[in-house]
């Protein structure tokens, strides 16, 4: 067995619980917020997140939940936010697509395509500035989807990036959906990597979503833009989304995605994969831990109070 499943057997497993967990319940009105749920997709935020110090940082858009779990993110603190309670992570105010953990390396996250992306290069500029001083150079991962690559900030990002040779990392997480349009309908050529190749970009790309491979592309990565204090590296990662764009349900009958290309997915599940690896009794205490993480943290949701009303005056800016 190779001594890293059972610690991404176990992220893995909790995230899939968890937003299963939330699918399950989102018709109580309990969470506040719409989902954006990573089903199918969990083997990309653990491959990223597991190799990374806690001091280093990860940023995602609205489909932030595996991130943040992947990245240490206070569970208890995240289901507070989605249940819009006083003790969640951004105080019960932004709910599932702004999910943010600074003491743990999870950068807010922003419902507006591609927005993140320049906000993990100042980050990543003022680590290098940090790095100077320091000796130590933290490093940034940018994560955004394959319709964040058409947004014009991210070529002004990765300009940027490679010209100041920023310590980060970008991985674009390729579904090859943008809501309900096919990357066929939106690409002129699929050739992402041999584009951020023209940007001076060392590139790598992962088809099959094994999270041993993406653990292992980060890790490298990371080393050396630690050792050199220069970036940036450029990772394309395919996966596909099991669920709706936003939503608890699958969307199957909506009739604008291949649904061959999901049961070849879902024949590569990472989870099922890792659980293969796992003797019985070690994959059944994993299983009970993250029965009983979730459990807590929902219990914990429950309990919170609502923010107060003079909460609506707090965080507001006026010019
Ligand atoms: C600037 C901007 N344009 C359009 C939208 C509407 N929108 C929300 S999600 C989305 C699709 C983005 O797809 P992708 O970046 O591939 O991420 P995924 O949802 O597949 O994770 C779009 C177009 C938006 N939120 N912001």
């Amino acid at each position: 067995m190779d001594k890293l499943a059972p610690q991404l057997y176990k992220k893995m497993l909790l995230i899939r619980k968890l937003e299963l967990r939330l699918a399950e319940i989102y018709h109580t009105d309990a969470v506040k917020s719409p989902v954006h749920l990573s089903v199918g997709q969990e083997s990309i935020a653990v491959g990223i997140c597991d190799p990374l110090n806690k001091d280093d940082l990860v940023s995602n858009t609205y489909r932030c939940h595996a991130t943040y779990i992947a990245k240490g993110g206070d569970l208890r603190e995240m289901m507070a936010e989605l249940y819009g309670k006083s003790q969640g992570c951004a105080g019960g105010k932004a709910g599932s697509m702004h999910l943010v953990d600074m003491k743990n390396g999870v950068v807010g996250a922003s419902a507006v395509v591609g927005t993140t992306i320049p906000i993990a290069a100042g980050l990543a500029l003022a680590m290098k500035f940090d790095a100077k001083k320091t000796g130590k150079q933290r490093i940034v991962v940018s994560v955004f989807g394959d319709g964040g690559t058409e947004e014009g900030c991210f070529y002004e990002t990765i300009n940027f990036a490679a010209l100041r040779k920023l310590p980060m990392i970008f991985v674009c997480e390729n579904n090859r959906l943008a809501i309900h349009t096919p990357i066929e309908r939106r690409w002129a050529t699929e050739k992402l990597c041999e584009r951020i190749q023209t940007y001076g970009i060392e590139t790598h790309k992962i088809d099959d979503a094994d999270v041993f491979k993406i653990r292992e592309t980060i890790s490298s990565a990371a080393e050396k833009i630690r050792n050199t204090g220069e970036g940036p590296i450029f990772i394309e990662c395919a996966t596909y989304r099991w669920l709706e764009h936003v939503g608890p349900f699958d969307d199957h009958k909506d009739n604008y995605r291949d649904l061959e290309e999901y049961a070849r997915w879902k024949k590569n599940d990472q989870i099922d994969r890792l659980a293969g690896m796992l003797d019985e009794n070690t994959r059944n205490q994993i299983q009970q831990e993250v029965t009983d993480m979730i459990k807590d943290a929902e219990i914990f949701a429950e309990n919170s109070p609502y923010p107060a009303a003079e909460e609506l005056y707090t965080h507001v800016y006026a010019h």
